[in-house]
């Protein structure tokens, strides 16, 4: 019924001849993939308990973090079929960028399931060794980096922000920058997942702001008066953040506080990695620091903790990284710690748009 409803609107809107607006398929895109977390969730749901696809919660985790024990997981399974349909039904299938994202979401996507199935299988949170998730992560931002570089209506100049006259031409280590950023992001992401919503909720912000930049990026009038770089056919990955929206609403609506499923590292490593993609693509690299800066906060959290840890042998700086749960054992309501981790997120990305104007 769905497919049908979706097909026949294909059909009219091509009549229409309205297709060759941007904006008006990113809304759809949004719509499809929302809609499509909201027909399929409660099944989801019900299907991941029936598989016992549930959490194993960590023993040193936070006390309060028993009660989740057997929460559904690998909600992504969810997230990312939502996504890639509405991309694929909505956005130009002629566009470079439109594939090497599907590829970058697919890809660490499939990270993610096997480390998820893994914990599952093994009843632990034991799920794939450290260094072989790291390496697959490499090779997959790898070959991303190495097609961008290789396509040559992408430059590998560098936009930094507030110095709108500063392009400095990085090279071959520009696809250092963009494997840096891409699994960077995907293990801040990761990481930042340790509360009900609180990684969706950001997540669906910063796509919401990338959405924007694509638009931009891809208009070369506005480009132009922005002095912002001007990346031919980036416009269309803002119909690819639509659908991330759309999906990450539709989610949230079954991972707000309390949880009836977590998106799973097939959510959050895949999610993470988009974002870090998007960035690229849009040559709004840097400003991802701010977009993102939750998730750089929650891991460097994390560093800063093990790194002061292994140095005296023990100490804390937090109760607990990543920084979430310090807030949990100080004793904040996790739904007071999640809606004002939202916030912070929001100002985040209003304080990122402004620079837009700032040269
Ligand atoms: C990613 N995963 C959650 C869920 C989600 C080196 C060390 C810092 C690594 C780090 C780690 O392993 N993190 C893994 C965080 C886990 O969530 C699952 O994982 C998916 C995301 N990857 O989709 O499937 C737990 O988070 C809670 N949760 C919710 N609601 C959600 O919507 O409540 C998740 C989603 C779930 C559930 O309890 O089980 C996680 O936290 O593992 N390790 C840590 O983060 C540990 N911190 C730690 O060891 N800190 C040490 C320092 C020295 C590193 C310290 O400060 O002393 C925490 N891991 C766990 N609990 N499980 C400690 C708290």
């Amino acid at each position: 019924m769905l497919f049908k409803l979706i097909y026949s609107l294909h059909t009219y809107f091509s009549v229409l001849n309205v297709f060759r607006y941007i904006t008006f398929r990113t809304i759809l895109a949004t719509l499809t993939s929302l809609l499509i977390c909201f027909m399929f969730g409660g099944w989801a749901i019900s299907k991941l308990r029936q598989l016992q696809i549930s959490q194993y919660i960590r023993e040193e985790g936070p006390p309060n973090h028993k009660s989740k024990e057997g929460t559904p997981t690998m909600g992504g399974c969810l997230i990312l079929p939502a996504v890639l349909v509405a991309a694929l039904l909505w956005a130009d299938p002629c566009n470079i960028y439109v594939w090497l994202l599907v590829f970058v979401t697919a890809s660490f996507g499939g990270i993610g399931f096997l480390d998820d199935y893994l914990k599952i299988k093994r009843k632990s949170n034991k799920g794939l060794s450290g260094k072989v998730k790291f390496a697959l992560q490499l090779i997959c931002a790898l070959i991303f980096a190495m097609a961008l570089y290789l396509y040559p209506g992408f430059t590998e100049r560098l936009n930094v922000p507030f110095f709108k006259q500063l392009h400095p031409n990085l090279g071959l280590a520009y696809v250092v920058l963009t494997v840096f950023i891409v699994v960077g992001a995907s293990n801040a992401v990761n990481l930042t997942d340790g509360l009900d919503g609180l990684a969706i909720g950001p997540l669906t912000i910063a796509f919401g702001c990338y959405l924007v930049f694509a638009y931009l990026a891809g208009h070369v009038k506005i480009a132009r008066y922005l002095q912002i770089p001007y990346v031919p056919g980036a416009g269309e990955t803002a119909v690819i953040c639509g659908a991330i929206v759309g999906a990450g609403l539709g989610f949230l609506w079954f991972n707000s506080y309390p949880a009836e499923v977590f998106m799973g590292d097939v959510g959050s490593l895949s999610l993470g990695a988009t974002l870090g993609a998007i960035s690229v693509i849009t040559k709004q690299e840097i400003i991802l620091a701010i977009v993102g800066g939750l998730f750089v906060f929650e891991a460097l959290s994390v560093i800063f903790q093990v790194g002061y840890f292994k140095l005296t042998g023990g100490q804390r700086i937090f109760k607990m990284a990543p920084i979430h749960h310090h807030f949990e054992l100080k004793g904040w309501a996790e739904p007071k710690i999640i809606v004002r981790f939202w916030i912070i997120a929001i100002i985040l990305a209003l304080v990122a748009m402004s620079t837009l104007k700032l040269r």
